[in-house]
């Protein structure tokens, strides 16, 4: 168990260095900049501010006008009431190893990152794929603002007011066959305008899975902004899923293709370190991971830490989904 108020200082290496001066040991990576880093960065960088360059989404629906409304999305877990993280700490200290590995040099690094054109395709085991512009898309449905709690596997958490419509709207659009068991996502693969793709340090593009079920969830985000604004290059723009009680690397950012399938995908993570992270990877505070516990999270803006919940908080929309798995076994 690991305990954040001592930091040493390999914790307080930036991972770049780290990697460099270590001879960088794949499985080591989101651990080298774990729970320790959350402490440091909110020291650095007091709660408040924050701006941003993208358009503001037109015709976005705020349940919170309407209090019989809100308290409907509170109780369906569309809308946690937590204090919401502020847009400066959302959009500087970001998981995004196309662009860097260093939590704050993510936004610098991805700032210039270029959409124009972006397409998604849709395919596999559906009888209407389909090669979407991100406008017709975006255009299946009006974007939602979702209020989540967002809890990373290294410890740290943040809770973000997302823009977008449940990834079922997309996938019924396309019509899944009935052999279609599971929805493998994948990454824009470009090392020229993601620099971090000119190192190894992941297996390149970054894919991610779920199961058809928890794909066809409500709760599941298909997310194209935050903050009422287009997503920032930093969190995944133009189009990144949200699975919100799962640990954050599920949500794959930059999505340009979608497929259904029969099998149970490769995942990046569970790829890079296989006794490190599962498929499932639901948060779940009673299984640690092998180096650390997952019992409690720093909330990026708080000081200490607050008990992890189980499925992230989310147990009474999700649970069900896992009745007579094993948690343990398939974490
Ligand atoms: N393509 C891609 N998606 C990704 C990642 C990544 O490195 N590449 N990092 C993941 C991890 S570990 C987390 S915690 C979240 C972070 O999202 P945020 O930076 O918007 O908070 O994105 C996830 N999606
Ligand atoms: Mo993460």
């Amino acid at each position: 168990m690991r305990d954040a108020n001592k930091i040493s200082s390999r914790e307080l290496t930036p991972p770049a260095v780290y990697f460099n001066r270590r001879n960088f040991i794949r499985t080591g990576v989101l651990a080298a900049s774990a729970a320790a880093t959350g402490l440091f960065y909110r020291q650095l960088n007091p709660a408040g501010g924050g701006t941003v360059d993208t358009p503001a989404l037109p015709g976005l629906i705020r349940p919170d006008a309407d209090a019989a409304a809100n308290a409907t999305a509170a109780n369906s877990g569309l809308r946690t009431a937590d204090a919401q993280t502020s847009l400066q700490d959302i959009t500087h200290y970001n998981n995004f190893y196309e662009f860097s590995t260093d939590k704050e040099g993510v936004a610098a690094a991805a700032a210039k990152f270029d959409t124009t054109g972006w397409q998604v395709s849709v395919g596999g085991l559906v009888a209407k794929p389909r090669v979407f512009a991100l406008d017709e898309l975006l255009n299946l449905s009006p974007p939602e603002e979702r209020v989540y709690r967002m809890r990373c596997v290294e410890g740290w958490s943040m809770v973000v007011p997302w823009a977008g419509f449940s990834l079922s709207k997309l996938l019924q659009a396309v019509e899944p066959l009935p052999a279609a068991k599971y929805v493998a996502f994948e990454s824009l693969l470009d090392p020229r305008r993601m620099p971090g793709q000119r190192s190894r340090v992941l297996d390149w593009p970054y894919v991610e899975g779920l199961r058809l079920d928890e794909a066809l969830h409500p709760l599941t985000l298909l997310a194209s902004g935050l903050y009422g604004h287009a997503l920032p290059p930093q969190d995944g723009a133009p189009l990144r899923l949200v699975v919100p009680w799962k640990y954050g690397f599920k949500g794959i950012k930059s999505i340009v293709k979608i497929n259904l399938v029969a099998a149970q995908p490769r995942t990046t993570w569970s790829d890079a370190a296989p006794e490190e992270y599962g498929f499932y990877a639901n948060v779940n505070p009673q299984v640690d991971h092998p180096r650390w516990s997952q019992a409690t999270e720093q909330r990026i803006g708080e000081s200490g830490r607050r008990p992890t919940l189980m499925f992230n908080g989310y147990a009474e929309q999700v649970a069900h989904l896992y009745a007579g798995l094993d948690l343990r076994a398939n974490f």
